[in-house]
């Protein structure tokens, strides 16, 4: 899975000299507050796939010991580093009559990417020697892309398929 820099600025606070802490919502420890600055950084990967928002909360503490806390939310936006995968099994087994018309959708091919928006967006690609056979390349919808009469009597014919996945951006 993918992962962000580590130690990127995510916050420099505008608040008289104080000490700061991280004091809630960093349970793994992704986050790290410069005591004196009260700049916030990342302190390990972060990754949009596992969290994609983390509420976290600062405090100041000044030197007469008052306080104040703030609430920070930092998104985790998406780079495009998951690679798709299909969800369906290595082999699937399609009986179609032999008068099945033209267009007429037979199959759909399952896949996913867990990235969000055009990173998770995939592309069905079919390889079909026949040329019976034709795919929606964006929903991966099989489809029968001729009529199967040229072959006399189709009953009994087998074709294989063959279909890749790619992530549109990748
Ligand atoms: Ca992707
Ligand atoms: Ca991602």
């Amino acid at each position: 899975m993918g992962s962000r820099p580590v130690g990127v600025v995510l916050l420099i606070p505008n608040a008289p000299p104080s000490d700061f802490y991280l004091v809630d919502g960093d349970p793994r420890g992704l986050f790290a507050i410069d005591q004196a600055t009260g700049r916030l950084t990342t302190a390990a990967p972060v990754d949009r796939e596992q969290v994609e928002e983390h509420a976290l909360t600062v405090v100041a503490v000044q030197t007469d010991r008052s306080f104040a806390s703030c609430h920070v939310v930092v998104t985790v936006t998406d780079v495009n580093d998951v690679v798709p995968t299909f969800i369906d099994n290595d082999l699937s087994i399609i009986e179609v009559p032999d008068d099945a018309a033209v267009g007429r959708a037979l199959y759909k091919v399952r896949a996913w990417d867990a990235d969000s928006g055009r990173n998770g967006q995939l592309r069905y690609t079919l390889e079909d020697r026949s040329s019976y056979f034709a795919m929606d390349p964006e929903d991966g919808t099989l489809h029968l892309a001729r009529p199967f009469g040229d072959l006399g009597r189709a009953s009994g014919n087998t074709f294989q398929l063959k279909v890749t996945i790619e992530g549109t951006f990748k």
